[in-house]
């Protein structure tokens, strides 16, 4: 059967030839106007990047190369006797807009097994970590580290030309996704405890050898969950801060591991990836206030107080999103087929019925609804994975799919060094003076 790496290769003259096209029509079209408050305001809705595997719509949610999540469930090869999408065939998808066969997702399984050891020196670095360094920053550490043996790098010292760049970033692509598991199992086991790592196993998926890593494998769903969990928070288009970074560093022709390093220090931010942790943090603490099984307006209560407090309600609102997240809805599908009776969940959906209303009425909020990490939390929790400051570890685990590939496209597309403009206050006033 044809590797990943021969249909990309088949691939990537042909989409050479259509962006040159697309430049050549419409190269010149102006897109929308800028306005002065987007300079301020974050660049939000600003077209600005070019990025290949997502789009997000603000009604609809996601697409992956035009598919949404539910289509994406339907489509893609499963495990045997598993019913959610492997993302082996997500990232075929990402990378190529067609979807892998059984064979082809196997083989990426075994590829990524084959390549999933760690140097010593970057296990040595993980073990001396003081298990009080945050999680994320311990995969930061762990993932730059890997640039060690970079085989762009290495190529580029080499004078490398710029046609075969995507060579070795492909090489190097593979091997970071393929090292992300050892590099989570052994923080988690590290910080958390629970003995030795057990040994990828080449004759598994890449979901069940990361739930094995943590000590999960016992669980058929968890592994399950860990299929879609990875396969919904890979992508979610490009301006997001994780993937707009990873975008950035590895425009200035910084490797994957570099690149993705970078990526990796934005998703740890409370208002992107680590909003995943806080979720589960805050319900604990509504919990511990107000009781299990409280009262509708006992629950709005607690939810004002967050916003008068000057807090945020984790889990809640988007940049982009302006409807309930599908990848929330993933997961509520999830929870309704193995966990319908956790009471986490109940709160989970109690809490659903009633955060919209307040942040509507406190009328700041441009969405009120639930975004993807209002739900994740309350899946891992049943299962017994309790560290909530390991989440977020597993949402990089996910990301490092939709950054990865679009840094291999970026390479094969020649994609220049991002470089936009900016001006201070002063020049601001006095180039709209008199306008
Ligand atoms: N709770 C309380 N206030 C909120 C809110 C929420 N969930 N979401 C937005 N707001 C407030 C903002 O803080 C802002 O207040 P300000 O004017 O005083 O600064 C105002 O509403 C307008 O913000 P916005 O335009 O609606 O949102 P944004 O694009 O600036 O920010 C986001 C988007 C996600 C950071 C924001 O909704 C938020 O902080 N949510 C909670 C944290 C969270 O869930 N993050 C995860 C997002 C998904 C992800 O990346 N993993």
């Amino acid at each position: 059967a044809q590797t990943l790496k021969e249909r990309l290769a088949e691939l990537i003259p042909a989409e050479i030839e259509n962006v040159k096209a697309t430049r050549a029509e419409h190269g010149k079209k102006s897109f929308g106007p800028v306005l002065v408050d987007q300079l301020y305001g974050g660049m939000r809705g600003l077209p600005a990047l070019i990025w290949d595997g997502s789009v997000l719509d603000a009604d609809e949610g996601i697409r992956f190369r035009g598919k949404s999540i539910p289509e994406i469930q339907q489509a893609l090869p499963k495990a045997p006797g598993g019913s959610e999408p492997l993302p082996e065939g997500l990232f075929w998808l990402l990378l190529t807009g067609e979807i892998p066969t059984q064979e082809q997702v196997t083989a990426l399984s075994k590829d990524w097994a084959a390549r999933s050891s760690l140097p010593s020196f970057v296990e040595e670095i993980l073990d001396r970590c003081p298990p009080t360094l945050h999680p994320m920053s311990q995969f930061s550490l762990a993932v730059t580290a890997l640039n060690h043996d970079s085989a762009f790098a290495k190529a580029y010292q080499q004078g490398i030309s710029k046609k075969e760049y995507w060579q070795p970033t492909f090489e190097d692509a593979m091997d970071l996704i393929a090292k992300l598991p050892n590099i989570a199992g052994r923080i988690y086991r590290n910080v958390y405890g629970g003995g030795k790592l057990p040994a990828i196993d080449a004759d598994k998926d890449y979901s069940y050898n990361l739930a094995n890593l943590l000590g999960f494998a016992d669980k058929p769903d968890f592994v399950e969950l860990m299929r879609l969990y990875i396969t919904i928070h890979s992508d979610h288009e490009g301006g997001n801060v994780s993937a707009h970074t990873g975008k950035l560093v590895g425009s200035a022709l910084s490797d994957p591991f570099l690149a993705f390093g970078a990526s990796l220090n934005g998703l740890a931010g409370p208002l992107h990836g680590l909003a995943n942790q806080e979720v589960l943090i805050w319900l604990r603490k509504m919990q511990s206030k107000i009781g299990e099984n409280a009262s509708d307006d006992a629950v709005r209560e607690y939810v004002w107080s967050t916003l008068k407090a000057g807090q945020v309600v984790p889990g809640y609102g988007h940049a982009v999103l302006r409807k309930t997240d599908p990848r929330y809805m993933a997961q509520r599908e999830f929870a309704l087929k193995h966990l319908p009776e956790n009471p986490l969940f109940k709160l989970v959906n109690q809490v659903y019925n009633i955060v919209p209303g307040v942040l509507l009425e406190a009328g700041k909020a441009k969405n009120p609804w639930p975004n993807v990490d209002a739900h994740s939390g309350v899946l891992l929790t049943h299962y017994g994975l309790n560290q909530m400051n390991f989440y977020t570890v597993l949402f990089g685990v996910s990301r490092a799919f939709g950054v990865a590939s679009q840094l291999i496209w970026d390479r094969a597309l020649g994609a220049p060094l991002e470089r936009p403009k900016s001006y201070s206050t002063e020049a601001i006033k006095k180039i709209f003076k008199d306008k």
